[in-house]
């Protein structure tokens, strides 16, 4: 197993041991929470009993797979804490989030749940956002006028995002635009100036939302920024 796996299991099952039973929670997506996954999957077999909500088809397959129960978010109040990947998190634990497409329902689940734990390799720390294209999930129609709306907000390059050549299309049926900014001096405001423009469902910047974050290093060490 690589060191990056091996960092990303280690935050996966720390995050495992913050579970408490009768606990309802939102189950990320990715490969670290992979690891997440797996370990909470063994805790349940062990007698843990807790109720979980997916943030995508491919973690509710995993999840069903791996007899961890499952329930509608709108027959749950509040979730008591979601564990979610990122593709970057700053120091003031803002994120990108959406490289695996997930984000408009994994942003839903976690601004349902009182805690977001993030969990990441050391290679998703970042002092500023932005050298990971932010993903912008949008309608299909009308796309093309959507992503000259996006260009006006000064991102280099956009690229709609495809997968086997095929455009990719979300569990909700959108598209993603992978839009690169390279450095994002103010993601609050981008965020807003984003989700302003007519045909975006949702962008992957995700602000005032984690909690914490569970960072583990190639050494072994384990770092938790509140
Ligand atoms: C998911 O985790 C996505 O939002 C994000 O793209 C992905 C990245 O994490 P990992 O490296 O763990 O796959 O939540």
């Amino acid at each position: 197993m690589s060191d990056q796996n091996i960092a990303k299991k280690k935050a996966g099952e720390y995050a495992a041991t913050l579970i408490e039973p009768g606990m309802t929670i939102g189950i990320g997506t990715g490969s670290t929470v992979y690891f997440f996954i797996q370990a909470l999957a063994k805790k349940i077999q062990e007698g843990l009993i807790i109720k979980g909500v997916p943030t995508s088809k491919q973690t509710q397959e995993l999840a069903t797979e791996l007899n961890i129960p499952l329930v509608d978010l709108n027959n749950v109040d509040q979730l008591d804490i979601t564990v979610d990947g990122a593709d970057e998190i700053d120091p003031q634990l803002q994120l990108i989030k959406g490289g695996g497409g997930a984000l408009l329902q994994e942003k839903i689940v976690a601004a349902a749940s009182k805690r977001m734990i993030v969990i990441a390799d050391e290679s998703k720390y970042v002092q500023t956002l932005g050298k990971f294209p932010l993903p912008v999930e949008v309608i299909d129609f009308g796309w093309k006028h959507t992503m000259k709306h996006l260009q006006q907000l000064g991102c280099e390059r956009i690229v709609l995002r495809k997968k086997d050549d095929k455009i990719f299309v979300s569990d909700h049926g959108h598209y993603i635009l992978d839009c690169y900014f390279q450095q994002i001096k103010d993601a609050a405001q981008l965020h807003h100036q984003i989700n302003n423009i007519a045909g975006v469902a949702e962008n992957g910047l995700f602000i005032n939302i984690a909690t914490s974050a569970v960072i583990a290093y190639k050494d072994g060490s384990i770092k938790e920024i509140n």
